[in-house]
């Protein structure tokens, strides 16, 4: 059964971590009181997350070193077990903007969420650019292939039934221009990211849930991550409206984010593992057509 992270836990780990408690007896408790130690950690570093973002504004100083103390230790706990937290592109919202400057562009922010780490921007896209990276890829459209995880080569997928193509980086001025204030808006070298990837969903077409990481235990992954490492990051920009259907769903938190052209959905991932949360899919388009255009962030430079 689902294990539910409530308002009273929440509290009573953020009172166990001003008092002094070490991490493993706050999991240890957790665990004793039934909870499975994948949700106790997550419960642990997300409370705690969250509370040094608050508490850094209005806190007592002591009591947030405690708390630093054991989010940090929950941090290691969780480590040993897992495959390791990095550095990731983000966006500046620090002091919760309207609005980020992505070099040539406002960019809008319009949902922030911490678990998982995802951003909904608006007006990040003109209509021409909209327009013109869908004219430049339709000539070039084919059934969508996904990379086989066991060999790192490519395969056509049942679950992916868009059509698609990948612009090289840089390939175009509309492309370049893009890219640059992706780089810009998530902090994040141009040279890390995979290529451009455009995609169009007909009706009844859907790409099923999946995680854009590659999964660690995969045989093909450590061929397929020797160029420019583990994916970290995804950005789904939309480019035109379907009038029904074909929203970007996550359905580990019942979110479904609209195909709204010029806007985008932003997500990250700390590690390669379910507990970041960002199971997503693209539901299946009932009426109209879905042109989306995507980016991956890797670790470093993609060549
Ligand atoms: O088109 C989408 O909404 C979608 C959904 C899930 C795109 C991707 N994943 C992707 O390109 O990875
Ligand atoms: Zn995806």
């Amino acid at each position: 059964m689902a294990q539910t992270v409530t308002t009273e836990l929440r509290r009573w780990i953020i009172e166990q971590a001003c008092s002094g408690c070490s991490a493993e007896s706050v999991l240890k408790a957790m665990k004793d009181a039934g909870w499975e130690e994948e949700v106790a950690l997550d419960a642990l570093e997300v409370t705690l997350r969250q509370h040094l973002g608050v508490g850094a504004e209005a806190g007592d100083a002591a009591q947030l070193s405690q708390a630093t103390q054991l989010a940090a230790a929950a941090e290691r706990v969780s480590a040993s077990g897992r495959p390791a937290r990095r550095a990731l592109p983000e966006p500046s919202l620090s002091g919760s903007p309207r609005q980020v400057d992505a070099g040539d562009r406002m960019v809008d922010v319009l949902v922030s969420l911490s678990s998982p780490r995802l951003v909904v921007f608006g007006n990040l896209l003109s209509d021409e650019e909209c327009d013109a990276l869908m004219a430049a890829a339709r000539p070039r459209l084919s059934r969508s292939l996904t990379v086989q995880t066991d060999t790192g080569g490519e395969e056509m997928n049942a679950d992916r039934t868009s059509q698609g193509m990948f612009f090289r980086r840089g390939e175009l001025e509309v492309v370049s221009r893009v890219e640059a204030r992706l780089a810009r808006l998530l902090n994040w070298p141009v040279e890390n990211g995979e290529g451009l990837q455009v995609l169009c969903y007909k009706p009844g077409a859907e790409y099923k849930p999946h995680y854009d990481y590659f999964d660690p235990g995969e045989a093909g992954t450590p061929n397929i991550v020797k160029r420019g490492g583990q994916r970290l990051a995804t950005i789904v920009m939309y480019l035109n409206e379907p009038s029904r259907g074909g929203g970007t769903t996550f359905p580990d938190i019942g979110l479904e984010v609209a195909p709204q052209r010029g806007h985008a959905v932003f997500f990250s991932y700390d590690r390669p593992h379910p507990a970041t949360r960002t199971l997503h899919g693209g539901a299946p388009v009932i009426e109209g057509e879905k042109w989306v255009a995507t980016k991956w962030l890797r670790e470093r430079e993609f060549s």
